[in-house]
């Protein structure tokens, strides 16, 4: 950090008595690939379908792209050093798919997995705990040619691409997650295209979705196979659904929402089969023609974790007759089989993003995994908020993205009471970056990044994230 001596930017560290996380409770911060890394041409990295998509004009806002990014493929042990003198218990990260095995098949890039070589042991040599994640939305691009996640054979090349990966970071990287926000995957990137590779078509979002958790399984067996002691998981986003009345058609669309949104992933993987309720809601757009016998058995092969991400709550009502679809997470392609359920809008204040900032759901969302699905240990593997951030006199004062993180903790705490087995928090991001559609417009990061110059400035929430990690705990309210 710029100035380690800096008071926290706000009090709360110094009211009260503390509110303390249970002892290793494992504090980080998370990036992925594409967002950060740039060099997308260096070292043998082919295109992924992200590079292709943010070339495409009018796919990405101001038609940025992740070329280069926060250039971090030639900053990385300055990076490092950064999240160290952050105090950073581990730092999750994703490989790129492309730069370790370009297009997607055939042998390992030993300069591409030597990145990453370097990255664990940087980390390690800092007291780091390295956490990867596989699979962050940057599918090469030849297998986007050959169909993409639509088709069933995506799923084995991942299963591939993992064992390269683990026959060269299984030495030294413990924690593993197979897939990031697979719903984000499908829906997003098939279903409404806002996302690569810009495809929208519902039969075959809901096909990538089964052929992301397919290649989940198979990749958790390939590396349970080879690295008997990792522990492997999923990264999943979830959102609360709550209905905006008591009327049942309200009740049903908050249903058929979550359906689409929760358990069409945490079903499968966690329980080993899909939602009755789900393949009724989707009976005009798929038969499930595409689910194979044993599928499922493989896709809920069992794991060590379960990694949460959480961002906002979705608050739904029953179609109203000519309401005018809305942009993105709501739009009507993202929700295939409920097009016509509305998203309602609370009034409440919102992010940079538009998405309403509620901290129970936190709470509300780590206790249901953990009632209704399963023992395991739970990780929020990502949490946080866009804020229109200023650089003033060298300091970025970014009060509100501190006040969504010390409310998000405290709402991960009150999980812990309530008897939620979460032994780690990973915030969204390390540093601002390529917020994929929106381009550089968003920012996310702890960390400014000065996307001419590549300088670092830690916000006000570094410094009181720093230490709360220091303290493992926040002030009482
Ligand atoms: O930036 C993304 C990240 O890649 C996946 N989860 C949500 C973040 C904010 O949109």
């Amino acid at each position: 950090m710029s100035n380690p001596d800096h008071p926290p930017a706000v009090g709360v560290l110094d009211q009260g008595p503390e509110l303390i996380f249970p002892p290793g409770f494992l504090w980080g911060a998370a990036t992925a690939a594409y967002q950060i890394e740039g060099a997308a041409t260096e070292g043998g990295r082919t295109p992924s379908i992200w590079d292709t998509f943010s070339h495409t004009e009018g796919r990405v806002v101001a038609g940025h792209t992740g070329d280069v990014a926060c250039d971090h493929y030639h900053r990385m042990p300055s990076d490092v050093r950064l999240m160290a003198e952050l105090g950073l218990k581990s730092y999750r990260f994703s490989v790129s798919w492309p730069r370790v095995q370009p297009g997607g098949s055939g042998p390992a890039n030993a300069e591409g997995l030597d990145f990453y070589r370097r990255l664990v042991d940087e980390l390690l040599g800092h007291g780091i705990e390295p956490w990867l994640t596989l699979y962050h939305w940057d599918l090469p691009q030849p297998l986007e040619d050959a169909g993409g996640w639509p088709a069933r054979d995506t799923a084995g090349r991942f299963a591939d691409y993992a064992e390269l990966v683990a026959d060269a970071l299984g030495d030294r990287v413990t924690y593993w997650t197979t897939l990031n926000e697979p719903w984000c995957s499908a829906f997003l990137g098939y279903g409404s295209g806002v996302h690569a590779p810009g495809r929208s078509d519902g039969a075959d979002a809901v096909r990538a979705g089964h052929h992301l958790m397919l290649g989940h399984g198979l990749a958790v067996q390939a590396l349970r196979a080879s690295r008997p002691q990792a522990q492997l998981g999923i990264t999943v986003n979830l959102y609360p659904v709550t209905p905006a009345s008591d009327a049942p058609a309200d009740v049903d669309a908050a249903r058929r929402i979550d359906a689409l949104a929760n358990r069409f992933f945490l079903d499968p993987v966690l329980r080993g089969s899909y939602p009755t309720d789900l393949a009724a809601d989707l009976r005009e757009v798929t038969d499930f023609g595409h689910v194979r016998d044993g599928d499922l058995a493989v896709i809920s092969t069992p794991l060590d974790l379960v990694g949460v991400n959480y961002y906002s709550r979705h608050v739904v009502a029953a179609p109203v007759e000519g309401a005018e679809p809305e942009p993105y997470w709501r739009a009507p392609s993202c929700w295939p089989g409920s097009e016509d359920v509305r998203f309602v809008t609370r009034g409440v204040p919102v992010t940079d993003m538009d998405w309403e900032i509620d901290a129970p759901g936190l709470t509300e969302t780590l206790r249901r995994v953990h009632e209704e699905y399963t023992d395991l240990p739970l990780y929020v593997t990502e949490n946080g908020s866009a804020f229109v951030d200023a650089v003033i006199d060298g300091q970025v004062d970014d009060v509100d993205r501190l006040a969504y993180f010390d409310a998000h903790l405290r709402a991960a705490h009150e999980a812990i009471s309530a008897g939620v087995p979460l032994r780690g928090y990973f915030a969204w991001s390390l540093m601002d970056n390529f917020e994929w559609a929106w381009g550089y417009t968003k920012r996310f990061g702890m960390v400014w990044v000065d996307y001419d110059s590549q300088a670092r400035i830690p916000k006000s929430s570094a410094r009181w994230y720093a230490e709360v990690i220091r303290r493992n705990g926040l002030a009482a309210q």
